[in-house]
């Protein structure tokens, strides 16, 4: 007989398909009675599947007691209750690494679009402007300007890499020191904001990180300085930060994120300052199905009682 797993929300067609094919699948958004379901699948359910902006909660956890694994799309685990699993003695995985390319060149496309006008340009384009208004209004030079990284993890290193390319000197913020990077470490966030002039976030959502973005850091970025969030909306100030866009106490900024997704503060929407995008730094084929045989690899190595491929630790 096959393992009974919960899924918390769709995945990639190609991925449920493999899923359901293999293991016996609850889908648990689909399901119009939420707790009946836990009920029914409580004494066989042995595996939950989710994604980083759903999770799994405790309340669900609490009504499956046979789970040994949570499998999560996605490199951010901040939407599991991670204590509960560490209490339970549940592992954890998700799909670090394979997602880091294409969320640095999302970070690199906010920064350009923002600072280039491009999505201004392309509506100014497109209103037929050009032969009745002129040249569009100038714009701001990227190449050669000052980056702070805030998380110099897998992705702030891919992040960094492009930045190079860019001819801009580079600094970061990070819980910890990486001495091998060769860029500037500032162990100050509020510090590194002062320094720069484009700051990226892409440190991963914890206790410590929450709200780390907050109005004296936003202060120190200053009214020429651009933020720039591909991690999550949780660790900006969003109220501030929106405050700050529209009386121009910084440049601008560029937004995969939100605090509560997939809600974004409608008063966004009417700033040319940011560029919005719906939560889709990894949203490429390429990157979706690793993301996705990674979740099912790791479900494989847990069922076969092999060592799990990237545990979160
Ligand atoms: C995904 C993400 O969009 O990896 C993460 O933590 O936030 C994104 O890559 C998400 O997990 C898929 O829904």
């Amino acid at each position: 007989m096959s393992h009974t797993l919960l899924l918390m929300g769709p995945l990639l067609p190609s991925i449920m398909a493999t899923l359901e094919s293999t293991y016996t699948v609850h889908r648990y958004w689909e399901a119009a009675d939420q707790p009946a379901l836990l009920s029914k699948i409580s004494a066989d359910c042995t595996g939950v599947v989710t994604d980083g902006g759903r999770g799994v909660e405790a309340a669900v956890l609490e009504q499956l007691p046979g789970v040994k694994i949570v499998s999560v799309f996605g490199v951010g685990v901040d939407a599991v209750d991670l204590d509960y699993c560490a209490k339970q003695g549940i592992p954890v995985t998700n799909t670090p690494d394979v997602l880091s390319d294409d969320v640095a060149d999302m970070a690199i496309a906010l920064a350009l679009s923002v600072s280039r006008q491009l999505v201004n340009g392309d509506a100014y384009a497109r209103a037929g402007r050009w032969p009745t208004d002129g040249a569009m209004p100038l714009t701001r030079r990227v190449m050669g300007k000052r980056a702070g990284i805030f998380g110099m993890g897998s992705i702030g290193r891919a992040l960094a890499k492009r930045l190079e390319g860019f001819d801009m000197q580079i600094s970061y913020c990070n819980r910890s020191e990486k001495a091998d990077s060769g860029y500037r470490f500032e162990p100050s966030l509020q510090a590194l904001a002062e320094s720069v002039d484009y700051l990226f976030v892409t440190a991963s959502a914890t206790p410590g990180s929450v709200g780390a973005v907050n109005a004296a850091v936003l202060d120190a970025l200053g009214k020429d300085g651009y933020l720039i969030n591909v991690s999550r909306g949780t660790l900006v100030d969003e109220p501030v930060l929106v405050s700050y866009l529209r009386e121009g106490k910084i440049a601008g900024a560029g937004l995969d994120v939100f605090a509560a997704e997939p809600t974004i503060p409608e008063a966004l929407f009417a700033l040319d300052n940011v560029v919005l995008q719906p939560h889709n730094a990894s949203g490429t084929w390429e990157t979706r199905e690793a993301m996705g045989k990674l979740v099912l690899d790791n479900l494989a190595a847990h069922f076969s009682d092999q060592p799990l491929l990237t545990p979160v630790s």
